[in-house]
């Protein structure tokens, strides 16, 4: 099964906002905002959509930063295939809330909680804060990293 989906990061005044994650696939981590791109949206209007409703705030000029292809195995058959285009947006309208899918964080740019992050986290996300473009690709077994290739963009 492939899904389509978002990763959305606001990055403001040096501090960038996570959310941490209340439920499905990744619960209990921060991460950015985002999920699945539906059919009738494309991955712009999917990665606004999924802000307004997790966080409560319509994000402002989004800018394309990347794609990152996560490859899940269980016992050596693909399970899923993520495809997540990742954004980053230097401001916002309304006002943050919290949600039952997401309670809305700000941490320093430098002090990021890798410890409590997706693994793979740590590999890309530097580069997109940098203000670089990356493609990744990620191979997991039953959700644990097994492989990666980390490659900046040229754009
Ligand atoms: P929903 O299940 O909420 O969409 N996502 C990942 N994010 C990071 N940082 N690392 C991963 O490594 C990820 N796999 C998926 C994409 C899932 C949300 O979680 C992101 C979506 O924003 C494996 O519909």
């Amino acid at each position: 099964m492939i899904f389509l989906e978002t990763l959305l990061y606001i990055i403001k005044d040096g501090k960038v906002l996570l959310i941490r994650k209340k439920r499905g696939l990744g619960s209990g981590y921060f991460n950015g905002v985002g999920g699945k791109v539906e059919s009738n949206e494309d991955i712009y209007n999917a990665a606004i959509r999924e802000c307004i409703e997790e966080i409560g705030v319509k994000p402002r000029e989004l800018k394309w930063m990347g794609l990152l292809e996560f490859w899940n195995y269980d016992n050596g058959n693909v399970e899923s295939i993520h495809f997540v285009h990742v954004f980053t947006a230097n401001d916002y309208e309304g006002e943050l809330r919290e949600s039952d899918e997401a309670e809305p964080i700000w941490f320093n740019v430098g002090e990021i909680p890798f410890n409590s992050m997706w693994e793979d986290d740590s590999l890309w996300l530097p580069i997109i804060l940098s203000g670089r473009r990356v493609y990744g690709r990620f191979i997991f077994n039953g959700w644990k990293m097994i492989n990666h290739e980390v490659h900046p963009i040229c754009i």
